[in-house]
């Protein structure tokens, strides 16, 4: 249980984190082999593990087949209890702070509570805020909330810092996986500067320069989904 340690301890190194999101949904257990070894060539320090529609049973297979080949460790984000697998290291478990469905705020963790008690799981709590990437994406839809506006920096923050005095012990500004814009540079730094949380930022980067715009202005760990799933050699471009 020392997934959290090392994040907390590479953020006071500054040496930045890079997450791999592979979603169950889009992924083929087939393609599970290459792909590892891509991760491996790759900067990713963990893989995250979410979608939107995935089954359990799934996730358990696709984890198990990744743990073949690379030794990265493996977060799951489950938008469901139903999506939680004991074969990961850990989970995000995640409050959608920008939101207000109940569901998603309290009721699924109520509901996580045998499987985790259960789990060997990790379980890192994480406020989880939804920034406007410019397109409607599956997160807004499936959890029918509504993203804080890419401009409303003075609300992403507060609502960052209340996560923070509510005990989360990390941030997560989230456009959206395939969102047409990331978080702005802007909002990263002001959050990222007014917290002592680590900041997770996620949804719609799409080039190297840009992790690196992200990592410059504050965030501790990056996530890459779509922009790896669409080209696996992205970050050997
Ligand atoms: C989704 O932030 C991640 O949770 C990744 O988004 O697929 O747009 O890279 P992308």
């Amino acid at each position: 249980n020392n997934i959290y340690q090392n994040i907390v301890a590479a953020k006071k190194n500054n040496s930045k984190l890079l997450a791999i999101l592979i979603d169950p949904d889009k992924t083929n257990i087939t393609e599970i082999e290459s792909l590892s070894q891509k991760i491996n060539q790759s900067p990713a320090t963990h893989i995250f593990i979410g979608g939107s529609i995935v089954e359990q049973v799934c996730i358990d297979s696709l984890i198990i087949e990744i743990k073949k080949y690379c030794s990265l460790p493996i977060l799951i984000f489950p938008g469901h209890p139903s999506q939680i697998s004991n074969e990961a290291n850990g989970i995000l478990f995640l409050s959608l702070l920008s939101g207000r469905n109940p569901d998603y705020l309290i009721e699924h963790h109520i509901n996580s509570v045998d499987i985790l008690t259960n789990s060997d799981l990790e379980i890192i709590s994480t406020g989880y805020i939804l920034i406007d990437g410019g397109n409607e994406t599956a997160v807004q839809r499936v959890s029918q909330t509504q993203p804080i506006e890419n401009t409303n920096i003075d609300l992403a923050y507060k609502t960052a810092k209340a996560g923070e005095y509510l005990g989360k012990k990390l941030i997560y500004l989230e456009a959206g996986s395939g969102a047409k814009n990331h978080v702005s540079l802007e909002m990263v730094q002001y959050v990222s500067k007014n917290i002592s949380i680590p900041l997770i930022v996620g949804g719609g980067i799409k080039s190297l320069s840009k992790i690196e715009e992200i990592f410059r202005v504050g965030a501790d760990i990056v996530v890459i989904g779509t922009a790896f799933e669409n080209d696996v050699n992205f970050f050997s471009n």
